[in-house]
């Protein structure tokens, strides 16, 4: 798959991007992942890709034309990319999301800096995109934190496979609590079950976990898990706010 960014701050990725499983990816050629920098685009002896807004307002947002002569140019030297614009107006981003991005051929991210686009600039996108209801200082880390979501799920980028499928949200549901040795530590004791080896006790008990972590975490998740009514009416108590 191809992943390419257009952003001011080009360098931002380098780190990130070539790190941990992301990196091997890239050194597999499972990921092509290229950060342009728009400032290549620009034609003035400033670099300028931002100005003030019309009609008057805070702030200065991100110009049309080194954006579209961009995206004219990156996108002739291939597949017509998908293009996401990242704004905290957009679309949230969900592992959902992931999974569809995850079928492309090529993705173009476009990451704001400032207060935003030139609402012309929209219509290149095919989606906007949003990491949270927060607000950070550009579109960089939501781009490194959706081609992270996205690269993991490229088959042949995790080693063992069944990893991305056990995982907090595959069913809907955060992931139940896991231990590993020493069996105590500082006095704190992994469960007993689990060191029984009964794995009809020990599968019957991860379930019941995840399903009361997620209650009192994240109820919200709960309506669209994959939940029987039975395991629905046990945790009706847990997601009261007023419980603990
Ligand atoms: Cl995509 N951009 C900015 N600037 N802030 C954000 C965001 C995006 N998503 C969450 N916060």
């Amino acid at each position: 798959m191809i992943i390419e960014t257009l952003s001011v701050f080009p360098d931002m990725f380098e780190g990130p991007m070539s790190a941990s499983i992301v990196g091997r990816a890239r050194e597999r050629g499972i990921l092509d992942f290229t950060a342009y920098d728009l400032r290549d685009w620009t034609h003035d002896k400033h670099r300028s890709t931002d100005d003030e807004v019309y009609g008057g307002g805070q702030g200065l947002l991100m110009m049309c034309p080194p954006i579209f002569e961009a995206y004219d140019d990156i996108a002739s030297r291939g597949p017509k990319p998908y293009t996401i614009f990242f704004t905290p107006a957009g679309e949230p981003f969900s592992q959902g999301m992931a999974v569809e991005l995850a079928e492309k051929e090529r993705i173009l991210m476009v990451c704001g800096r400032y207060e935003g686009f030139d609402e012309r600039a929209y219509s290149l996108a095919d989606r906007c995109v949003s990491i949270g209801d927060y607000v950070l200082t550009g579109g960089e880390l939501p781009a490194m934190v959706v081609t992270d979501a996205v690269t993991r799920l490229l088959p042949g980028v995790l080693g063992d496979e069944g990893s991305a499928v056990e995982e907090s949200f595959a069913d809907g549901l955060l992931e139940f609590p896991q231990y590993t040795r020493p069996a105590e530590y500082r006095g704190m004791q992994v469960p007993e079950i689990l060191l029984s080896g009964n794995h009809q006790e020990i599968y019957d008990w991860r379930r019941s976990q995840a399903l009361e972590r997620t209650a009192r975490r994240r109820p919200d998740l709960l309506r669209f898990a994959a939940i029987s009514d039975e395991e629905r009416e046990r945790l009706e108590h847990l997601s009261d706010p007023d419980e603990d």
